[in-house]
């Protein structure tokens, strides 16, 4: 049953943490999805995971109350929708870079009357058995969670436009590629970097939508949380790999 908490947490004004997972593990994402997080966002841009996949990993998230979500590879319809019939409990969109794509995004996330997303009994809505097609149809409008990265400079001057869209949900500052997108690849700490996220932040916090960001240390999330940022993302292998480093170093030295 399509039941998004994470989507109702932020309703009520929680932060919500998350992170990336980029591989075909339904077991492993069972164990992370034990470990307190909110949400687990799969990753098929930056990872290889395909929709076939995307059944197995909801599963597992669902069996913990833990809300999964898919980074798609690219703002088309039947990927989205491919994605969502599959289990997903909503999409974060990469590379929204102009107003009309951010509404693109919407119309092919959400059935009617908002959108267009094509309609067929599916894994997202128990194949009919626990309610009617048309109630699974309203339900999945309320509940999947719709999330836009902000993440190139022509996304960023467009960020006003995006917050008087209806439907969406969370606005994502995806710091890496806004970094490149602004001349200074992989250095998000860049002064015109920083001022063009406060930019962003400052337009979002201002607006009904939450702002997002991806945050790789516990300092950077709660940086942003002061900031006013309330839906973070990090990543698996950065939690791997700070925990080995935890345990290690001090041996090694
Ligand atoms: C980025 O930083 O470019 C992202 O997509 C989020 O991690
Ligand atoms: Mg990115």
């Amino acid at each position: 049953m399509l039941e998004n908490s994470t989507k109702q947490k932020l309703r009520e004004g929680h932060a919500v943490y998350g992170t990336f997972f980029r591989y075909a593990a339904p077991s492993l994402a069972e164990f992370v999805a034990m470990q307190g997080w909110d949400f687990l966002l799969f990753d098929a841009e930056h990872g290889t995971l395909e929709p076939r996949d995307m059944a197995d990993l909801a599963r597992a998230c669902e069996l913990h109350e833990v809300t999964p979500l898919a980074r798609v590879t690219t703002n088309s319809a039947p990927v989205i929708l491919r994605f969502l019939d599959a289990g997903a409990h909503g999409v974060q969109v990469p590379w929204v870079n102009t107003a009309a794509a951010a509404e693109q995004v919407v119309v092919s996330s959400k059935y009617q009357p908002r959108g267009s997303r094509g309609l067929a009994g599916s894994r997202q809505g128990g194949w009919g058995n626990t309610e009617s097609l048309a109630d699974f149809t309203a339900r999945a409008n309320r509940e999947t969670l719709v999330v836009i990265h902000i993440e190139t400079a022509e996304a960023a001057a467009a960020v006003e436009e995006y917050t008087s869209i209806d439907g969406i949900d969370v606005l994502f500052i995806g710091p890496t590629d806004l970094s490149h997108s602004l001349g200074h690849p992989a250095n998000p700490g860049h002064p015109d970097v920083q001022e063009v996220m406060k930019r962003v932040a400052e337009v979002v916090v201002a607006s009904d939508k939450t702002l997002g960001i991806f945050a790789g240390s516990r300092a950077a999330a709660t940086d942003w949380y002061d900031r006013g940022a309330r839906y973070f993302a990090t990543g698996l292998e950065g939690l791997i790999k700070q925990g080995s480093q935890a345990y290690l170093r001090p041996a090694r030295d």
